[in-house]
């Protein structure tokens, strides 16, 4: 090959090793090789070499038209070998990093707390019962054995909507309706468990004119007052999460219920602290009795042959109670900061699986 020859393909070379990327290394085979190229130019002008000068030139020309070639895919792979290193290095995932939390939403406390209180009585054989807002006279009063003057029947206490043709429909002031409705669908024996919204005309600093009940019902043909105080012993030291917690029995009076009892827990209440658990104290919590025989009735079952116990609680206040809200109005206030402090990651069940895994 001649010096000049030599010289060119040390250059070219040169440039190949010195190209730090592909497109700069397809730079440098554009003007060795490419169509107006420095080697394809000298093949060019084989044509006009001297017939004795042209073999020779022309084995020449082709060895370096091969250098060149070879040092370029050489230098192609080295760099693709590189990219694909660099990729693998930047690229690479920690697979063994601990998951990073979705942001999610998390549920209201009445919703957790009715959740409780459901799973509660649901593992003492109660079944979620539901029902309408907006009820007759008949399911919400009458049924129940409440009197035409008693202060829930008066306009001032209770929603009533303009109905057809002279009914009034109102809006539930308790969920008992619904286990009016259940004593009507299906024959008893029956466990229910109902949870829902009511509505009472009062609006103030610890009422809502919208809140939330849950009231449960037992009916069978030899339930009695035993079974009453047992359920609800129960239920109370499990949602409160105390074994030993005390739990009082106090003759009180429901116009559905007779005998009626009011439930109340033990507490203290020192400096002003609630603090449920055995101590010198009473927190009332939940209202309780026998099913009235006239109720029995009024559902289209024989009094001598079935009877129960029926109880009720507003959800609001054990969820206060529970966890320590200590204002009944920011339970509506959708504030997504309350929502956080005071919300419960879905499925969270405290008390219960706690218990279960003890
Ligand atoms: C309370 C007291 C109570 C009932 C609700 C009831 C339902 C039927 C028949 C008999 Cl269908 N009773 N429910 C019984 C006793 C008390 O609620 O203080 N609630 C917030």
């Amino acid at each position: 090959m001649s010096d000049e020859l030599t010289a060119l393909r040390d250059e070219l070379e040169g440039a190949v090793q010195a190209a730090d990327s592909l497109e700069a290394l397809e730079d440098v085979r554009v003007r060795a090789l490419g169509r107006r190229g420095s080697v394809t130019g000298l093949m060019k002008s084989l044509g006009r070499a001297a017939p004795e000068e042209r073999r020779e030139r022309g084995q020449a020309l082709n060895l370096l038209k091969q250098a060149v070639s070879d040092a370029i895919d050489a230098r192609k792979a080295a760099l693709a070998e590189a990219e694909l290193e660099h990729r693998l290095a930047s690229e690479r995932i920690d697979v063994t990093l601990p998951v990073r939390p979705a942001p999610e939403g998390s549920l209201h406390p009445i919703s957790q707390t009715i959740d409780e209180v459901t799973q509660i009585f649901g593992e003492m054989g109660f079944r979620w019962a539901e029902g309408p807002d907006i009820e007759d006279d008949w399911y919400n009063f009458t049924a129940l054995n409440i009197p035409p003057e008693h202060p829930a029947r008066q306009e001032m206490d209770t929603f009533y909507l303009a109905g057809e043709a002279g009914s009034r429909p109102v809006l539930r002031t308790h969920t008992s309706p619904v286990q009016i409705r259940t004593m009507q669908a299906a024959p008893p024996p029956l466990r229910v468990i109902v949870p829902g919204r009511t509505y009472r005309s009062d609006h103030d600093a610890t009422h809502s004119p919208m809140f939330h009940q849950v009231e449960g019902l037992a009916i069978g043909r030899s339930i009695h007052m035993g079974h009453l105080k047992g359920c609800l012993i129960e239920f109370c030291r499990a949602f409160f999460g105390v074994a030993d917690l005390p739990v009082r029995f106090r003759p009180s009076h429901f116009p559905f219920t007779e005998p009626s009892a009011e439930v109340d827990i033990g507490c203290t209440r020192e400096g002003g602290q609630l603090r449920i658990g055995a101590g010198g104290d009473w927190l009332e919590i939940l209202g309780s009795g026998m099913v009235h025989p006239k109720v029995i009735a009024n559902c289209g079952l024989d009094p001598e042959e079935w009877q129960g116990f029926a109880f009720g609680m507003g959800i609001e206040r054990i969820a206060m109670l529970k966890y320590g809200i200590p204002d009944l109005r920011t339970m509506y206030d959708s504030d997504l900061r309350w929502l956080s402090h005071y919300g419960f990651r879905p499925l969270d069940m405290p008390g219960l699986i706690a218990e279960a895994a003890e």
